[in-house]
């Protein structure tokens, strides 16, 4: 099967990426998006979300001539939608007490639906957004049969997530290994020679659902053994135990690797993928759904560290430092971080929040410093909540000339007690309730 010509539906962080490598392979995309916006800018050359080499790699693919953008669908030999699959807003489920988030479908529907009237026979639909086990079988399939032709038959229908990293995504999506799982094995098949046209890694053909959970699966294992670390943190602080020692002396076993304890667990992936587990089959999932709701609460978990530090936060002012959902990203979606500094705040403390990746974000009633020592002047506390680098390289003596504070708060485990109590510091770690001062 030759392609020459592809749809990309949804041109977000993973739809712009995809469009812009398959023109610089060769292929003509045309880019489609709904909102207007988007694809002005596009149609203009410039690019609108942030992502290292993108905006070279768009620039040229426009010049090749090979990329278009626009709001609807038109022929092509194959169509891939990566649009989001975020919460429902307002809807839950619930079983047997369990109360969980479901999935808003809506963008998913309404990319198919956008396809139906350009479908034709040997056509290659992919759906690459992260959905719930079964949807390219029980969702795709019947809104594309209105095209009156049958998946499977007449046209290919295949499955493959997205696995790459924001900030490496053009170098991921040629390197890493890719799974496509098709409706039927020639599905798969069509899928693999659409995406041999750049992937290098290896691409493994499977059949449709056992890839939506493959993608599922990565990230609710990270999550769960991230809650596991999460619960260890709180058990070391009731035993009087230092969790990071403890998991160090673990993790001295051959076979055991335990990951992070943190404020918590952020970004758009890892903390919304496991619900689509739980939504699917709740009856099944009881371990996954109390690890996400571990990670959910471990903000809380921090507030009553820090409320350990300082006694009543009635007043305390807080320099918290970092506010992106982890280390080095400028991302501030689904943060923890965002999330201890609001649960401060409602328990009556002031807090000044600094984030260097993006200091003039507009966070919702978080009072954002222009810099670190605007944060840290007039503060009785000094709150660490992103392993940012830049973070970990200050120098406790430095910093003691710069502020009021007399208290360390470290939620990540990036700063060596001792320097801080030598430079004439209280020093607290969540999970560490083995330090003389705490
Ligand atoms: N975290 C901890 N403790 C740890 C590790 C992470 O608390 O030991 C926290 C982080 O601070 C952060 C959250 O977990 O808040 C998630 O961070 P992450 O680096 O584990 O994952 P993401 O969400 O940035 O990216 C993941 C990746 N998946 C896996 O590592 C299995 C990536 O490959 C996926 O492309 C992406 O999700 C996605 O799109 O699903």
């Amino acid at each position: 099967m030759k392609f020459q010509k592809i749809c990309v539906i949804g041109l977000g962080y993973i739809g712009l990426p995809t469009a812009t490598t398959f023109a610089a392979h060769g292929i003509e995309v045309t880019g489609v998006d709904i909102n207007q916006n988007i694809i002005e800018t596009l149609n203009r050359g410039e690019i609108h979300i942030h992502e290292p080499g993108l905006r070279d790699g768009f620039v040229s693919a426009v010049q090749s001539g090979r990329f278009k953008a626009a709001t609807k669908p038109e022929e092509a030999d194959a169509f891939i939608i990566a649009v989001p699959t975020p919460f429902q807003e307002n809807e839950y489920g619930s079983h047997n007490g369990m109360t969980y988030k479901l999935a808003d479908m809506r963008a998913v529907i309404s990319a198919a639906e956008s396809i139906v009237p350009f479908l034709k026979k040997g056509n290659l639909v992919v759906l690459e957004s992260t959905s719930p086990p079964r949807t390219t079988l029980d969702l795709v399939v019947p809104i594309l049969a209105r095209s009156g032709l049958e998946a499977g038959r007449d046209f290919h229908l295949a499955y493959s997530p997205e696995r790459v990293l924001p900030g490496q995504i053009l170098r991921e999506l040629i390197e890493n290994a890719r799974v496509i799982g098709g409706i039927t094995p020639e599905s798969a098949e069509a899928g693999y020679e659409l995406y041999s046209t750049f992937v290098k890694g290896k691409i493994i053909k499977t059949d449709a659902t056992t890839a939506e959970m493959v993608k599922l699966m990565e990230n609710t294992y990270r999550d769960v053994n991230i809650a596991i670390a999460n619960e260890f943190s709180r058990l070391a602080n009731k035993f009087g135990v230092d969790v990071w020692e403890a998991i160090s002396l673990a993790n001295l076993h051959p076979r055991v690797k335990i990951l992070n304890p943190g404020p918590g667990v952020g970004g758009h992936c890892i903390s919304v993928d496991p619900w689509f587990l739980v939504e699917a089959a709740p009856e099944l999932t009881p371990l996954i759904y109390h690890s996400r709701r571990v990670n959910d609460t471990q903000p809380h978990f921090v507030v009553e560290t820090v409320k350990r530090a300082l006694g009543s936060l009635n007043g305390k002012r807080i320099a918290a430092l970092g506010l992106a959902y982890k280390p080095d990203v400028d991302d501030l979606r689904e943060s923890p971080a965002a999330e201890v500094v609001h649960l401060l705040q409602h328990e009556g403390a002031q807090v000044k929040a600094w984030e260097p990746f993006k200091p003039n974000a507009n966070m919702n009633g978080i009072h954002m410093s222009p810099n670190l020592e605007d944060a840290i002047r007039d503060a009785d506390s000094i709150l660490l909540l992103v392993r940012h680098t830049e973070f970990k390289q200050l120098s406790p003596r430095e910093i003691a000339g710069k502020t009021s504070a007399k208290i360390i708060v470290d939620t990540v485990n990036s700063w060596e007690g001792e320097a801080w109590k030598s430079s004439g510091f209280e020093f607290f770690r969540i999970g560490d309730s083995k330090s003389p001062n705490s």
